[in-house]
């Protein structure tokens, strides 16, 4: 992943091709109408400028060619805008009635993403199979989102209570960076997500992994965190399947150690990382909904523990 190249112009699905394909070629068009028109203003003023001894120019009054062809002209070229504009939408649109295989829900301020068909819900990585056009549903928790990940198609709005839908596809396999573009809050410009485009047998394997219940460690500071996760309010937000935290207003933990990223892709997953998190959410990512608990040390490691051996 590199965000240096997370550009439109290079767009790695057919949806993100018919945009930034229509985008360039009205930029070349519009740049072409503006080099004739700079040409004729230009041309003008060098040989119709005030001559020494001449006298005025023969005025001319109505000249019905050439007002039907400056008319004619730019609403054919304005005609032939709005085709190519109906086919990009034609290409980039899903069209409706069909059932989403993907459900995705903006929060203050991360991304659930949820596969209907198998039940796994997971956070702000989204895996899908390299080459398959999938139909997302994009909904809200609480305000407006949008999702947005440039190299792979248009923005779309996540709505409260008004469910949008749009294709997510990859031609190549890697992973895509994709953000929040609508303005959401204070941590609005920390919410971003991964989209992961794998060859199917990994997704398939991926997807039957995420599809189990949590992974119980053997290790002793890994069921000490799992009791104080148990025993703390953790439970009141997180999910993580196979256990009593079912609770799904924040990121499912149920493979947490599974993730690269987290916090909406603003930290790798490492122990450290995860330590520092935990120790005061509030300083890695001011207001969000998760409280400081001012945990002691033992309670970080403990935590920690649980959360990497959650495969
Ligand atoms: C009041 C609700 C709430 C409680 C209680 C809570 N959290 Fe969270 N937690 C959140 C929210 C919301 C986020 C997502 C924040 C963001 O990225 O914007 C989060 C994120 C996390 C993450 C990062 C997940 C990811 O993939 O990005 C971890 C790990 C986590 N919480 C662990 C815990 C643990 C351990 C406890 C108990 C000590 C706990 N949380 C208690 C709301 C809560
Ligand atoms: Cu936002």
């Amino acid at each position: 992943m590199n965000d240096a190249l997370n550009s439109v112009f290079r767009s790695e699905s057919p949806q993100a091709g018919a945009i930034s394909g229509l985008f360039i070629l009205v930029l070349i068009v519009c740049a072409i109408i503006l080099l004739i028109v700079a040409a004729m203003v230009v041309s003008s003023l060098v040989c119709f400028r005030h001559k020494p001894g001449g006298s005025d120019p023969r005025p001319h009054h109505g000249n019905w060619k050439l007002e039907t062809a400056w008319t004619v002209i730019p609403f054919l070229v304005l005609i032939w805008f709005l085709t190519l504009t109906a086919k990009g939408m034609k290409e980039s649109n899903p069209p409706s009635g069909q059932k989403p295989d993907l459900l995705v829900i903006g929060h203050q301020w991360w991304w659930e993403v949820r596969y209907p068909k198998t039940g796994v819900i997971t956070a702000n990585e989204i895996h899908i199979p390299v080459g398959a056009q999938w139909l997302v549903a994009l909904e809200s928790a609480d305000v407006i989102h949008d999702f947005w990940v440039p190299r792979l198609g248009p923005k779309m709005d996540a709505v409260p209570g008004h469910p949008n839908r749009l294709w997510l596809e990859a031609d190549k396999t890697g992973s895509y960076l994709g953000t929040c573009s609508e303005f959401c809050g204070a941590q609005h410009a920390q919410m971003h997500f991964l989209v992961i485009a794998q060859p199917l047998t990994e997704f398939e394997a991926w997807q039957e992994q995420q599809g189990k219940f949590a992974f119980r460690s053997k290790s002793k500071s890994a069921q000490r965190g799992s009791e104080l996760f148990r025993s703390m309010t953790c439970v009141n937000c997180h999910r993580v399947n196979g256990t009593e935290a079912k609770s799904q207003d924040a990121p499912d933990l149920t493979h947490f150690a599974s993730r690269r990223t987290f916090g909406s892709v603003i930290l790798p997953n490492t122990p450290e990382n995860l330590a520092r998190w935990l120790k005061n959410p509030q300083a890695v990512k001011p207001a969000i909904l998760m409280p400081d608990f001012k945990l002691t040390d033992a309670q970080v490691d403990g935590l920690t523990a649980y959360l990497e051996s959650l495969q």
